[in-house]
């Protein structure tokens, strides 16, 4: 694997235009559960009752329970050396953008600045009353919390169903179409419409999938490297 990792650092050191796409596997190395790999929530849990309007209709206060834990688990975390590595090539890039599945706001923490939110943030609440939508990085103790308004407040992210954040998938497409390479890190490429930049990106750039097992696209991609975000990123600097 070493000759795969030394020419697709190669590849990213000539690149003019880089693009990353990242999902949950990034943050397992900051002790951050994943959803589908192994002591991921989706194991334990039904996304049907914690990551749907649905769902959130029918127990806000699981639904809040599930994100408050989760809050208080990233607010207790650190980047790894993967978010890491990727502020440092951000750094080094002609062009770069940073489009993110994970709303754990651990790649804004470590430094990363041209970040592309696909399904929201976990520090996001919005009033389903005013609409009003504002950071809260407070431990929520009374749940569902409510808007100074009276309304009930909802997380701030993407739940299944509905609309990614206006204009966030679009921007995300036209960053891929002009990269000349794409990094795919940390995803099990099962969530659309986000896992389908990664064929789009084989159309035109060369791509990189970091991930310790392969995915729907592994055959697609020019690098399908096994091994960690943490392990492999620094090591494409
Ligand atoms: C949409 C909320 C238009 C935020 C998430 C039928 C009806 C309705 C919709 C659909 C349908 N069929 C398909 C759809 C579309 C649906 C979808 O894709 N469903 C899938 C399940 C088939 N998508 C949507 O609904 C999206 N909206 O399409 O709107 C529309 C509207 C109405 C009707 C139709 C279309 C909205 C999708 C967003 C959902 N929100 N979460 C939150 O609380 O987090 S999704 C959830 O999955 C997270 O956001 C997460 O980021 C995302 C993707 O998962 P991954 O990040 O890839 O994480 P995962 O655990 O899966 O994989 C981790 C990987 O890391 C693994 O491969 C593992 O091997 C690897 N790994 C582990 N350790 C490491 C590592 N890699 C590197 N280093 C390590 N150390
Ligand atoms: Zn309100």
């Amino acid at each position: 694997m070493q000759s795969s990792v030394d020419a697709a650092r190669e590849a990213v050191r000539q690149a003019r235009s880089i693009v990353v796409l990242t999902g949950a596997g990034v943050s397992a190395e900051s002790g951050i559960p994943t959803f589908r790999s192994n002591g991921g929530y989706w194991q334990t849990q039904r996304f049907q009752d914690l990551a749907t309007p649905e769902g959130f209709a029918r127990d806000p206060k699981l639904v809040w329970t599930w994100y408050e834990e989760r809050r208080r688990g990233v607010a207790a975390a650190n980047p790894n050396a993967g978010h890491y590595a990727l502020v440092e090539l951000e750094k080094r890039a002609g062009r770069f953008a940073l489009i993110t599945q994970n709303v754990d706001g651990l790649h804004e923490r470590a430094g990363s600045k041209n970040v592309i939110r696909l399904h929201g943030s976990i520090w996001v609440v919005r009033c389903l009353t005013c609409g009003v939508e504002q950071m809260n990085y407070e431990e929520l103790n009374d749940l569902p919390p409510s808007c100074e308004c009276g309304g009930m407040l909802r997380p701030g992210v993407v739940w299944f169903g509905e609309q990614l954040p206006d204009g966030a998938i679009e921007r995300a497409v036209d960053e891929v179409k002009l990269a000349d390479i794409v990094i795919v890190a940390g995803t099990s490429a099962r969530v659309y419409p986000a896992a389908s930049l990664i064929p789009l990106a084989a159309q035109s750039a060369r791509v990189i999938e970091i991930n310790p097992e392969a995915t729907d696209y592994s055959e697609d991609v020019t690098w399908s490297l096994r091994g960690t975000s943490a392990n492999i990123l620094p090591r494409l600097l």
